[in-house]
Formats: C-alpha cells, structure tokens, sequence
C-alpha cells in the first residue's frame, strides 16, 4: 500500500509487516473528571480525536492487521516509577495518589483503562509502559519481531510527550513510523504543531505524516 500524499514524501508499507499503535487513549488522559483535567487541562481536545482513531481502528480489524494499545500504568507499589518522575507535576495530586478515578496511573485502576470507544479486543497487544516511550521497560520489540513487523502507525496522545517519544523510540529501532495528524492530540495545541512538524523535517527525520483520511482510502482499496 501507498500513501502517496504523505509528507515529506509517500509512505509504502504492506499490511502484515505494520502494526496500528494506539497510544495512551485512557480515561485519565481523555474523560472529563479524570488526572488531566485535574492538571487544568482541557479534555475536550483530545476527545475529538476519539472518531477519527475509531474509524481507522475499525479498518484496521476489518483487514486483520496488528494492533498494540498502551497505557502509561505503574505497578501498585510503584516500584517502576522513579521518585524524579513522580516528584514532578501537580504535587497535590501525584503517580500513585488517589484521584477521581482510582489511583494516578496506576495499573488496573478504573482512570488507567483506555476509553471504551477504543477499548482492546482479544488477540490485540495492550501494554502498560511506566516511561512516556512504549519500548522502555516492555516487551514491545520482542512481539513486534515475533510477528515480522517493520512499520508502525501512530495514533494516541498526547503528541508532544508519548507519542513523541515512543514514536522516537522506534525510529531509532529502524521502524519506518508514520503519525496520523488527526488522530493524535495535545491539551497544547502549539506543542503538537511543532511536534508533526519535527518528525516529518529533515527528510523524515522520526517519519512521516498524513491524514486519517488518507490512510483509509489505502486501506478501503486493498479490501
Ligand atoms: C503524559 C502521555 N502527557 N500519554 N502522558 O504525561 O502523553
């Protein structure tokens, strides 16, 4: 498959050798009432991406392609969240306290399941990473090597901090990554601005970009 219109230039990839990757669409992150909105941030942003990423996620099944979901979780004692990680934010509401959906990104809590809209089906990979990147301190490069895949397509929020950085970490695993523009979001919409346009700069320095549109026209004609 092609995406001719992708920047900076066309993306090929064939179906079997990519993975659909769903970053951190949890209730924490996207529902009003939850840790991000508690921050001051406005939720409302990041829910409008949730119809763009359900209808490529659907297309995505329809054909039988690979999909990863992840959350940002920690263990319930926390012994994978570094004090310099947790020591930072808002120092009335931190990693691990109680917040208005359970404990703060914390595994198994009902803020830390990703949204319902787009909620993992069986067979579907769903990884708690306790960094921003979905590579540190996973498993996510030994299943994707399980299964022969060297593409990845990026949809999740936020785009500045892990998408970003997961989508790095994978770059410099020598995946060929792309980021859909419509299906990524930040409470800060200048960061994810600047941030698309870094991963396409420089020749595709991290990768490209396209629309959620663009994909699904690919996908619609190798049905
Ligand atoms: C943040 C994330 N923003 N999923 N996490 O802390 O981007």
């Amino acid at each position: 498959m092609k995406l001719g219109t992708a920047k900076p230039f066309p993306y090929e990839f064939e179906l079997k050798r990519t993975a659909l990757v769903i970053i951190d669409m949890q209730r924490d992150f996207v529902e009003p009432g939850g840790f991000g909105e508690s921050l001051g941030n406005d939720v409302s942003l990041l829910r409008a991406i949730i119809p763009s990423c359900q209808a490529v996620l659907n297309a995505w099944r329809e054909l039988g392609g690979l999909v990863v979901h992840t959350r940002e979780a920690h263990r319930p004692d926390l012994s994978d969240c570094p004090p310099a990680k947790r020591s930072r934010g808002n120092p009335s509401l931190r990693i691990g306290d109680e917040g208005p959906m359970g404990r703060v990104l914390v595994a198994g809590e009902p803020g830390n399941e990703i949204i319902p809209e787009l909620a993992p089906r069986p067979g579907e990979i769903a990884l708690d990473k306790p960094g921003k990147g979905a590579f540190y301190a996973t498993p996510l490069q030994g299943l994707l090597q399980q299964v022969a895949i060297t593409h990845l397509v990026f949809m999740g929020v936020t785009t500045e901090v892990c998408v970003q950085t997961s989508m790095r970490e994978a770059n410099d695993r020598g995946y060929e990554c792309l980021l859909l523009e419509d299906c990524t979001e930040s409470y800060f919409p200048q960061f994810k601005a600047a941030a698309v346009e870094m991963f396409r700069a420089q020749g595709a320095i991290v990768g490209w970009t396209a629309t959620s549109a663009e994909l699904l026209a690919a996908l619609a004609s190798a049905r």
